[in-house]
């Protein structure tokens, strides 16, 4: 059965979008992260829009907004779905944003019907998945599950605020992040809506896509320690430029990830310590992202990356440490729920196209509770995402509510 008004929908979705970038720490882009003053408030807003639709509401340990429906019998197991509502810094307004909103459409048209389904709906608008202010990727979905690496409490972010005070600020308390997690057996699957982030969908002229995998991935934080001195006396051949050796390392990264295709590589954040223009640099930290579909590819360019590094810092005399912030294997998503899921695009009256995400996306925590499956929405702009020109449009959401309200409605529990 189809929403009743899948322009409407699209329409509204995207309507909400928009009011909810206007949650943002900056006055200039959209940025939010996680637990800030804009963080809370479009939680606040989220949760109005879920008890509008029917749900009840609640808020875990780490600030993600969960909103159930019943299903015919209370307390039945529940078809899990959501997304993100943190943002990486000056990002597009739909990345993670859809995955909660289109959702919130499909159980406001089951409400306005007066609908139960065999099944609960639970939507989970996870508060940190991008990890920008603490880089804590996936912070909220892994706390969901009851992980947390308490190590993270002593954490600063940019400000020096520390990862406690921050989420004492914001009334929550840290010895709880992590506290009463979901029971894997009360998860019936875990589905997830997001804009494919890429061009695949757009150059093919297809709104819709069924994820197949998720290319698993790492992120490492890189120390180069050399020796500051002054720019105008230190003779070339006696320099321990930290900054130096960090940009033949970076120039590494780079010519590793292409040498091999089904490979990326990503510095995205490099910082020179006290950086003056008159001071060799002593010290730099820059981050690493590798990923690929096939964790054994990727986990070869780790190493060969890495040895590079230690190459470059003893011909340069400079040492070299890493942090591993993140790691994630790569996710199949269940041939089960793929096939439905296209079924389900199908009865929504759009082309079935499947293909891999290269992104990482809170599907991959939940896999290790429940089976997961993804169904992406085109990008507009060449596809482009991580990027204030990202776009998406009216009709696409209305499809992809459309496609969504069929899987809510044609789901049935694994045998
Ligand atoms: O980095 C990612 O793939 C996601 O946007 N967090
Ligand atoms: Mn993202
Ligand atoms: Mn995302």
């Amino acid at each position: 059965m189809i929403p009743t008004d899948i322009d409407g929908a699209g329409r509204d979705i995207l309507a909400r979008a928009q009011a909810l970038a206007r949650h943002s720490d900056s006055p200039d882009h959209y940025t939010r992260t996680w637990l800030t003053p804009a963080h809370r408030a479009a939680a606040a807003q989220i949760a109005a829009w879920m008890r509008e639709a029917g749900m009840d509401v609640r808020t875990d340990g780490a600030g993600s907004v969960i909103g159930r429906y019943e299903g015919e019998s209370p307390g039945a197991k529940a078809l899990v779905t959501g997304s993100h509502y943190d943002s990486v810094r000056n990002g597009g307004k739909y990345d993670g944003i859809l995955g909660i909103l289109v959702p919130i459409a499909c159980v406001a048209d089951l409400h306005r019907r007066g609908e139960r389904l065999p099944h609960a709906i639970e939507v989970v608008a996870f508060a940190d998945e991008e990890g920008a202010r603490f880089q804590t990727s996936f912070l909220a979905s892994r706390a969901l599950l009851g992980k947390f690496d308490a190590a993270l409490l002593g954490r600063r972010d940019a400000a020096g605020v520390r990862f406690d005070e921050a989420m004492r600020e914001a009334g929550l308390d840290p010895a709880a992040i992590a506290a009463n997690p979901a029971d894997p057996a009360r998860l019936a699957a875990y589905v997830e809506v997001h804009i494919e982030q890429g061009p695949v969908l757009l150059g093919e002229g297809l709104p819709l896509g069924v994820v197949t995998a998720i290319a698993g991935g790492t992120r490492h934080l890189v120390t180069v320690t050399g020796a500051a001195g002054h720019a105008g006396t230190v003779p070339m051949a006696m320099r321990h430029d930290a900054l130096a050796a960090a940009a033949e390392m970076v120039a590494a990264v780079e010519s590793r990830a292409k040498s091999q295709a089904g490979l990326v590589g990503t510095v995205g954040l490099l910082e020179v310590k006290d950086g003056t223009g008159n001071v060799i640099p002593g010290e730099v930290s820059f981050t690493v992202d590798i990923r690929s579909g096939e964790d054994a590819l990727r986990e070869a360019a780790e190493r060969d990356v890495f040895a590079a590094f230690d190459a470059i810092a003893a011909r340069r005399g400079v040492a070299v440490s890493a942090r591993r912030n993140h790691a994630v294997r790569a996710t199949p998503c269940s041939p089960r729920l793929q096939d439905l899921l296209a079924e389900s695009v199908a009865a929504a009256g759009a082309p079935v196209r499947r293909l891999p995400s290269g992104a990482g996306h809170d599907a991959m925590v939940m896999a290790e509770a429940t089976e997961v499956c993804m169904l992406f929405i085109r990008c507009g702009a060449g596809g482009v995402s991580h990027n204030p020109a990202e776009t998406v449009t009216e009709a696409d959401a209305g499809l992809a509510a459309a496609a969504v309200g069929e899987f809510f409605r044609r789901f049935r529990q694994a045998a």
